[in-house]
């Protein structure tokens, strides 16, 4: 965690916890849990009461429609920002998707009969709102709520992150970690999925961000250099990081083990490429790579919780999305249920 005078923000991190709670919402009697769950996270982000209420509306009404007309409902809650300064929603399902989107947006029209709220009422309360649904695919429903009391922080990272990070449904403590830090010049993408799962996965992959964390202006490969030693008394894990410098047009990446790294933009995707190994165990030198960067350019790193034959392409339109969207989109149609599943998404912007 960057200390507090440093001039150095860091926009979200697991640090080995699970940075999402994923809720299934397959019936109206699991609406009032995820309003609890979303509250708890709601005082964790410095929510007044009242944007807690607000918080409340929105959570009931996207999780009402889930139980009511969706298949597959799932709800991701997380709190974002370090500190929390905002609560995120995503709400997936996997169909039918909205038949009439203007008819639904408009305010005061809910399909689920309650009161007069709907996605209209959701996108006029939340601090941030995004929608992606086709009837091929379903939908995918993005919500922020902020603190009014914590907006100089949530600045940073507005529209501009995305990420679901969960652990497998039998463990507790997620064995990926991640985050994001963001200096003047450039910003450090940062994936760790510690070796197996459980604690002693989520103990490899915290220190591999912790390592991190200390050296934002250090290059990907001298961090992986610094974890491997820092790491060498964990079970190891894999570590993918990419330095993006919007004034230089350039990304560049350094990766040992499975974690996947793609950028994808208007030509194309770009596979970024990683070497074999365990940081901490067994790692020959490390290679950074350069690659294209534009205002228009997405990365995706993931997991191998994650299954890599995705193509952004089967989702016309997504990729324009906040990257939140695009996150919950890949875990919900490409999880394996069998591993901890990390998904992070990430634009950079011209400031
Ligand atoms: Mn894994």
């Amino acid at each position: 965690m960057a200390p507090q005078s440093s001039p150095v923000s860091t926009l979200g991190e697991a640090l080995g916890g699970p940075a999402s709670v994923a809720l299934p919402v397959t019936d109206p009697s699991h609406v009032g849990e995820a309003r609890r769950r979303a509250n708890g996270l709601g005082l964790t982000a410095g929510l007044s009461e009242t944007e807690r209420g607000t918080l409340a509306v929105v959570v009931t009404e996207a999780a009402t429609n889930l139980a009511r007309h969706a298949s597959d409902g799932l709800l991701v809650l997380r709190a974002a920002g370090t500190p929390p300064s905002g609560v995120e929603i995503l709400a997936l399902d996997k169909g039918p998707g909205i038949r009439d989107l203007s008819k639904a947006m408009s305010d005061g029209f809910s399909t689920a009969g309650s009161a007069g709220h709907g996605l209209g009422a959701i996108r006029r309360m939340a601090g941030e709102f995004d929608l992606f649904s086709t009837p091929e695919t379903g939908t995918a429903l993005f919500a922020r709520v902020n603190a009014a009391a914590r907006a100089a922080d949530d600045r940073l990272d507005r529209g501009t992150l995305g990420v679901v990070c969960l652990p497998v449904a039998t463990e507790r403590a997620s064995g990926d970690a991640w985050t994001v830090e963001r200096t003047a010049r450039r910003t450090l993408v940062v994936l760790a999925d510690g070796l197996g799962h459980g604690v002693d996965a989520a103990r490899a992959a915290e220190m591999a961000i912790h390592t991190a964390t200390k050296r934002v202006r250090h290059s990907p490969a001298q961090i992986i250099g610094a974890a491997h030693d820092a790491m060498r008394a964990t079970r190891g894990a894999a570590l993918a990081i990419a330095e993006i410098d919007l004034s230089e047009h350039r990304l560049t990446f350094a990766g040992i083990g499975n974690v996947s790294a793609v950028i994808v933009s208007p030509d194309g995707t770009q596979s970024l490429a990683s070497h074999n190994g365990i940081v901490g165990h067994e790692m020959r030198t490390v290679h950074e790579f350069t690659y294209p960067w534009t205002g228009a350019s997405c990365l995706i790193m993931h997991s191998d919780g994650i299954r890599s034959r995705w193509q952004l392409g089967a989702y016309p339109g997504l990729a324009a999305h906040h990257p939140a969207l695009v996150a919950g989109t890949l875990y919900r149609d490409f999880t394996r249920g069998r591993d901890d599943a990390t998904v992070l998404a990430v634009r950079v912007r011209e400031t």
